[in-house]
């Protein structure tokens, strides 16, 4: 298990929420509960991440946008504004896809969705949760069975080059890209968050060395909206790389189940060297923002299936707000 403490500099104090701005559901004490069930269950020993550096970021990432995550929080702050920056206007349909110079502009330039604010901190979490799971990954390379990233803020909803939906890099993506790099000739990313990783989606579409399947809320009903569709399975080289496989309210773990046997399947036709699985747990039937059915003990199945494909697997933590039960 690897761990930073740095998640705590990612607390932002507003998220936009059905017309109100509320305290994030994305927040620090979702690690609090999870590493208190890790010590309750003797899970494992948690470590401290190394740091990479910029390199293995910047892999995936556009430079300009990593600048601008660096940059974003000052700039806002020194155009005298009073809450937290959040966008709230985009280069919609048929307009210019010139980058503005006023922070408000860039805002929108590099997001995808207005929930998530940047805050003080921001960046210095989100690089620390890279190198978290870089750390992990570095483990799955050097031969380990499975390991666990708990990073914080999540990743799977960032592309090259925009943030949104509480993610900011995409910690899976660039792990991916890493263990590729260490050797690995093929990687297979599962996500089982509830919502679509279009990130990791986006990032890797038009590859075939790199699988993505995603079990996820049915865009038609869910966040991201405009991703996650069944008949989006990659392009040019990446054509038959992609696997959505989304799913309708009220899904109940029997029918969830179904869909993660046919992702297995597709994985283990793939043979890949290792098995990234983007961890959501906002599946769960409480989760106050999804619409699954699943219940506590269905994780363990859900554990023991994804071990079955043995393959040297890395756990990297995403979304889950049931804070209380998370662990
Ligand atoms: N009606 C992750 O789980 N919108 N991100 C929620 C609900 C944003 C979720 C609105 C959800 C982002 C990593
Ligand atoms: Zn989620």
């Amino acid at each position: 298990i690897i761990y930073s403490e740095k998640h705590k500099l990612r607390d932002s104090e507003t998220e936009l929420y059905g017309g109100e701005l509320v305290y994030p559901h994305e927040r620090p004490s979702r690690l609090d509960f999870i590493l208190r069930r890790i010590d309750e269950v003797g899970l494992g020993s948690v470590s401290s991440p190394f740091d990479f550096g910029m390199d293995p970021i910047i892999k995936i990432h556009d430079g300009e946008f990593v600048n601008f995550l660096k940059v974003a929080w000052v700039e806002w702050q020194n155009e005298g504004f009073k809450g937290e920056a959040i966008a709230s206007n985009w280069p919609a349909k048929r307009m210019s896809t010139k980058r503005p110079s006023f922070i408000e502009g860039k805002l929108g330039y590099y997001s995808l969705a207005s929930e998530t604010s940047i805050s003080e901190g921001t960046w210095e979490a989100s690089y620390a949760s890279a190198q978290v799971a870089l750390t992990a990954a570095e483990r799955i390379g050097n031969g380990e069975r499975s390991c666990f990233a708990l990073c914080r803020p999540p990743g799977h909803h960032a592309t090259m080059d925009m943030y949104g939906g509480y993610c900011f890099l995409n910690n899976a993506a660039i792990s991916a890209q890493y263990l590729r790099d260490k050797g690995a000739g093929k990687v297979a990313i599962l996500d089982v968050d509830f919502h679509h990783g279009n990130g990791t989606q986006d990032i890797f579409y038009k590859r075939n060395d790199i699988l993505f399947v995603s079990l996820h809320g049915d865009p038609m009903e869910a966040f991201p909206y405009y991703l996650g569709h069944a008949d989006e399975t990659g392009s040019e080289a990446g054509e038959g790389y992609n696997v959505n496989l989304p799913m309708p309210p009220k899904t109940t773990f029997s029918m969830w189940r179904k869909s993660l046997q046919t992702g297995l399947e597709k994985i283990v036709e793939f043979r890949p060297d290792a098995l990234i699985v983007s961890l959501g747990v906002d599946t769960f039937e409480n989760d106050p923002i999804s619409f699954f059915k699943l219940k506590s003990h269905d994780f363990f199945s859900i554990g023991s299936d994804i071990s079955q494909v043995r393959l040297p697997t890395l756990f990297v933590m995403e979304g889950g707000y049931d804070i209380a039960e998370i662990g």
